[in-house]
């Protein structure tokens, strides 16, 4: 069979069987090159390429992550993907200008140690394309914490660096003012954005993927940031042992001259107005949004008591009547108390005023900050994507950088948890889809033998929480229409009703807490149903849209002009839905995805509690297991990394050796008159010349094969 057969460059060199030595057609003289793997475990931490494990088993690969940490090696290859593990401190040079350089300039980078930067040159010498220039995808992946965003970071410090006018090179203080800017817009999101949460310090609590746009010459001359679903609810409360967005306790360090947390947020609060100047918010802006950042703090502070009057509305008590929230919002005080505690009914011309019960005023006021919040963040993404994106007719190409919020399960999961998890799926879908799949399939419309390598598939995750007529995003689109008061249970005997037929959800019979579990590709999580459909709907009272479209801070002003209030006798209905909104925000940036080529980058957690050097094998085992890193080495290791165009497309068009479509003919690859050609194809020459001594030889045919329309060739046949 064609995997046992076929070899990967690490193979060749003499490390392993190829794990399938249960087929009987294992080529003798190529299992006479293998060695056993494993004999020497002192070794281990140098195979810089998991395909070189034998047997390929999440055991072994976890030896060999292990024995590289040990050693303070935290990048591995498996096959095209690319494994980082989180040292969880920093390492002295690991991201040094130096080291950029080096893997930069380097002919053939691959060669060097498995880094982030030979990725980033892998997509950066792509974009220029072989046939023609393609964008490219950087995807980075893994659990919360696992280091997604320190490696996005390391990216676009490499692209700023290498795709800078060349004098940067010479110096990292001479950044250019376009990619200062592209990366100071790092501080200020995750000022914004960001929060310590149980899993990480610095937990991303928004998508966001970051196109940076290069020109014909492949110098950046801007970016382009699309950022999805900031977790706002966090504004307003935070689970026990977390805490809100890091800009509060920036502010508030400011402002309070606070003792507590006194170094830490100082230079975090100096480094978000460096940023915020260099990208132009002028500081009567920057004091604008300050003022406002205060003035949701004091607006969390106005607590309300049950008036003993129904038809009166809730008490304020002395310190909650002198809220200092509707000065820094700079709105009037009075009528803000009034639209928290009083709804508005529109009956055709008449209104009506009704009072609000406690409960209700608590989640209008809590409502209130979450959506000034949440509007904030758009209006700074704008004025950022404003400052550092190029002219469209300035760049040609473009690398993007995925950085989503990983994986989650809490002890308390709510519709937060499950539009995050739901954006992991769609992202290992698209891996298996790319990877696992077309890989595969591609090979057995090209005729070629192969016994194809199982992986697990998320489909029928997707189907549960997304497909349609029936999922847990249409039941609880249909509760969040239904002009009623959301109640848990009424969503949780639907869901049981319509989807008990779906393997991938389940119910504890004995919680007595409305729920249903998913089983993710990364494990099994609880949601809990109640206030998710409330969620779902995010109302926000029109009164208050009103008044603050009113308001005299100019900022505020600005960002609620656009906001529509909406009619209360209308309320819900036809309203885009958070989980609506969310769907087809991903299935454009999965449109995206697939119209560029992507990079995989596996970021794990090596313990849980984000201690340096420590490496815990069920943690990391679990991760493993979870994206299909295992298949991934298998079908890396059998496969052929490296179609004969996508190598050598751009010799060989100019050889006229490939159509227009890209293909090249097994009967164009005959080679006489490679002689005569001139300088410029004297590598493809030696490449035919090298391929077919090589077809002549008994012991390497199974390093190339021809398809029905395309070569292949394995890496260990480029090493020969
Ligand atoms: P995440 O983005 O994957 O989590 P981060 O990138 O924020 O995780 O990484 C968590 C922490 O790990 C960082 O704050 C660093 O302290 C440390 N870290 C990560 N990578 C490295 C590295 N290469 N070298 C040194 N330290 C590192 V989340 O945003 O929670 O999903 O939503
Ligand atoms: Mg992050």
């Amino acid at each position: 069979m064609f995997l046992c057969l076929l070899a990967s460059r690490s193979q060749m060199k003499g490390s392993i069987d190829t794990g399938c030595s249960a087929h009987p057609s294992l080529n003798d003289s190529l299992q006479g090159e293998i060695q056993a793997f494993l004999t020497d475990e002192d070794q281990l931490h140098t195979y810089d390429d998991l395909t070189k494990v034998n047997p390929v088993t999440p055991t072994t690969v976890l030896k060999c992550l292990q024995a590289r940490y040990s050693v303070k090696v935290f990048y591995t290859h498996a096959g095209c993907t690319l494994v980082a593990l989180n040292p969880f401190q920093p390492i002295p040079d690991l991201y040094s200008l130096d080291v950029m350089k080096e893997y930069h300039c380097a002919p053939q980078p691959q060669e060097f140690k498995p880094h982030i930067f030979i990725m980033a040159e892998e997509a950066y010498r792509n974009v220029r394309g072989q046939l023609e220039p393609v964008n490219q995808s950087l995807v980075v992946s893994g659990e919360s914490g696992a280091g997604k965003t320190w490696t996005s970071r390391c990216l676009m410090n490499y692209y700023a660096t290498v795709a800078a006018s060349s004098s940067v090179l010479k110096s990292q203080d001479t950044v250019e003012r376009i990619e200062r800017r592209v990366l100071d817009s790092n501080p200020i999101m995750e000022a914004f954005g960001n929060a310590c949460t149980l899993r990480n310090n610095n937990s991303s609590r928004f998508g966001k993927y970051i196109q940076l746009q290069l020109d014909r010459c492949q110098l950046l001359v801007g970016a382009s940031v699309q950022t999805y679903l900031l977790e706002k609810t966090r504004v307003a409360c935070q689970p026990a042992s977390e805490r809100n967005f890091h800009i509060f306790y920036q502010v508030l360090h400011q402002t309070q001259k606070s003792h507590v947390f006194r170094f830490v947020f100082k230079d975090s609060f100096v480094e978000t107005m460096d940023a915020m100047v260099h990208l132009g918010i002028d500081k009567e802006k920057q004091q604008q949004i300050f003022r406002i950042l205060a003035g949701i703090l004091h607006l969390g502070n106005v607590r309300f008591s049950p008036s003993t009057d129904e038809t009166q509305p809730c008490n304020l008590d002395e310190k909650s009547k002198g809220n200092r929230s509707a000065e820094l919002l700079h709105v009037s005080a009075e009528e803000l108390l009034t639209c928290l505690r009083v709804r508005t009914l529109k009956a055709g011309k008449q209104s009506v005023l009704k009072p609000c019960s406690q409960a209700e005023c608590s989640v209008r006021r809590d409502c209130l900050a979450k959506v000034i919040y949440a509007l904030i963040f758009d209006w700074l993404v704008t004025f950022i994507n404003n400052s550092i994106c190029a002219d469209r007719s300035t760049w040609c190409n473009f690398i993007g950088v995925l950085d989503v919020y990983g994986f989650e399960c809490f002890r308390i999961n709510n519709l937060e948890q499950l539009c995050i998890n739901y954006a992991n799926e769609k992202l290992q879908q698209h891996f298996v889809a790319h990877y696992l799949r077309a890989q595969q399939e591609e090979y057995v419309s090209e005729g070629l033998e192969w016994s194809f390598v199982k992986y697990q598939d998320n489909q029928s995750c997707l189907d549960l929480l997304e497909g349609s007529p029936i999922s847990v995003f249409s039941l609880l689109n249909e509760e969040s229409r239904l002009n009623r008061a959301s109640d848990a249970r009424t969503l949780k005997l639907r869901l049981e009703k319509e989807l008990c037929g779906n393997a991938n959800i389940s119910w504890d019979r004995f919680s007595t807490v409305p729920h249903f579990t998913v089983a993710h590709y990364a494990g099994r999580v609880s949601y809990q149903i109640e206030g998710m459909v409330e969620k779902n709907k995010d109302p926000v009272p029109p009164e208050l849209i009103s008044l603050f479209q009113e308001s005299e801070n100019l900022l505020l002003h600005q960002i609620f002009a656009d906001k529509e209030a909406q009619n209360p006798t209308t309320k819900g209905l036809g309203k885009v839905t958070v989980v609506s909104k969310f769907k087809n925000s991903l299935e454009s940036l999965m449109k995206i995805l697939h119209a560029t080529t992507p990079h995989y980058t596996r970021c794990i957690k090596p313990n849980p509690d984000c201690k340096p050097m420590t490496f815990k094998k069920e943690e990391v085992i679990m991760q493993l297991e979870a994206c299909g890193i295992v298949e991934t080495i298998h079908i890396s290791a059998a496969g052929f990394p490296i179609s004969f165009i996508q190598r050598y497309g751009l010799i060989a068009r100019h050889s006229n050796a490939v159509g227009s479509n890209g293909v090249l003919s097994p009967v164009t690859l005959l080679p006489p008159h490679c002689f005569c050609l001139s300088d410029m194809y004297h590598s493809l020459c030696l490449i035919l010349c090298h391929m077919f001594a090589c077809l002549s030889r008994e012991k390497h045919k199974s390093l190339l094969h021809c398809g029905k329309t395309k070569v292949f060739l394995t890496q260990a046949m480029l090493d020969l």
